[in-house]
């Protein structure tokens, strides 16, 4: 190594070997003149580009929010963990009493092509599942013809690069808790976000991006569109119930499992965000998501912590792994 390149490394931010590949391959995209290269919907049987496509007004997961999602994400060309999401997608169907019109072979099938389709190297993928035109108040469940979307586009980060460099800001949210399991189950993937936007007012006018909500009885739950993960001395805490059972979280206390850091799936009192050393959000859009000011104070020393660098790095790198990812053909 010569001095040049051992400077080099020194000014390596932790996240730059996963983000260079990523600009060089979002500038090949811009450049593209595919229709479908912004982004493409498969709606009422159709292919059509993500700007033009409609939903009719009467839909009820439109008119009710009555409707369940999952979102799965294409990284380098690699489709990640699709039949985990394509799981839980099943369930929440199964619990909301909603059967989509595609089966899960071909949802499997449609979005391999539309991604292949829209030439997309690192893709935030949706499929959705809707009640349809009948409202649930005149028709029984069987009765309904349900609706399903299919969307894929670039890929959608919650944080973005910068802010995932020095970590983001967070507070935990005073006017607001998260909708309780017995009136909406977090485990069954939904976009009721009320709770979730009022957080996000109130991070807000309190100066900071993210909030985090709890249950009520001072432990916590989860964040506007992601799970949370406390990290003190060495050892991993994240919330059991209340919240989404999030498929990043598994990659990651996966991957903290392969570097010995041990974890706690349990109740997580608010008391233990203000006293750990480290904290994290985890989401299929965006990842491993360092916080390092929470309600205006540092978490630890106010950087993002080594748990934190390492479990980002060991997270990316997890995206090749072919037993958990697979090779898009974009021919
Ligand atoms: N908790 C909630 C409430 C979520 O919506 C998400 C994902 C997660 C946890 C993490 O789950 P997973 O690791 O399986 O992705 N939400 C993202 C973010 C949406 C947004 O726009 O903020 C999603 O639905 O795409």
């Amino acid at each position: 190594m010569n001095h040049d390149q051992f400077q080099g490394i020194l000014h390596m931010s932790y996240t730059d070997h996963i983000f260079a590949g990523y600009h060089n391959r979002l500038t090949e995209l811009a450049a593209s003149e595919n229709p479908f290269a912004k982004g493409i919907v498969y709606i009422e049987g159709e292919y059509v580009p993500l700007a033009q496509a409609r939903i009719p007004i009467l839909d009820q997961g439109f008119l009710h929010s009555d409707l369940t999602y999952d979102v799965p994400a294409v990284w380098d060309g690699r489709f990640f963990r699709l039949d985990e999401h394509l799981d839980r997608f099943e369930k929440s169907c199964e619990q909301l009493r909603l059967k989509s019109p595609l089966g899960r072979q071909e949802i499997r099938d449609r979005l391999t092509e539309m991604v292949a389709k829209s030439g997309i190297r690192d893709a935030y993928v949706m499929m959705i599942v809707t009640r349809g035109l009948r409202f649930i108040r005149q028709y029984a469940p069987e009765e309904c013809e349900n609706f399903c979307y299919l969307m894929v586009m670039p890929y959608m980060w919650v944080m973005d690069e910068q802010t995932q460099k020095k970590g983001g800001t967070a507070v935990i949210t005073r006017t607001v808790r998260r909708v309780p399991p017995g009136a909406i189950d977090p485990t069954v993937k939904n976009l009721q976000w009320g709770d979730f936007t009022r957080g996000l007012m109130e991070a807000r006018d309190r100066g900071a991006m993210y909030p985090i909500l709890t249950d009520g009885d001072a432990n916590l739950t989860e964040g506007s569109g992601f799970n949370v993960i406390l990290v003190k001395d060495g050892k991993l805490y994240t919330p059991k119930k209340g919240v989404l059972e999030g498929v990043t979280r598994k990659s990651v206390l996966a991957v903290a499992e392969k570097l010995g850091y041990p974890y706690v799936l349990d109740d997580i009192p608010v008391e233990l965000a203000y006293h750990c050393d480290e904290i994290l959000f985890v989401t299929t859009a965006g990842g491993v998501m360092p916080v390092t000011l929470l309600d205006g104070q540092p978490v630890g020393n106010g950087e993002v912590g080594p748990v934190s660098k390492a479990l980002w790095k060991g997270y990316w790198d997890a995206h090749y792994d072919p037993t958990i990812s697979f090779a898009i053909d974009y021919e």
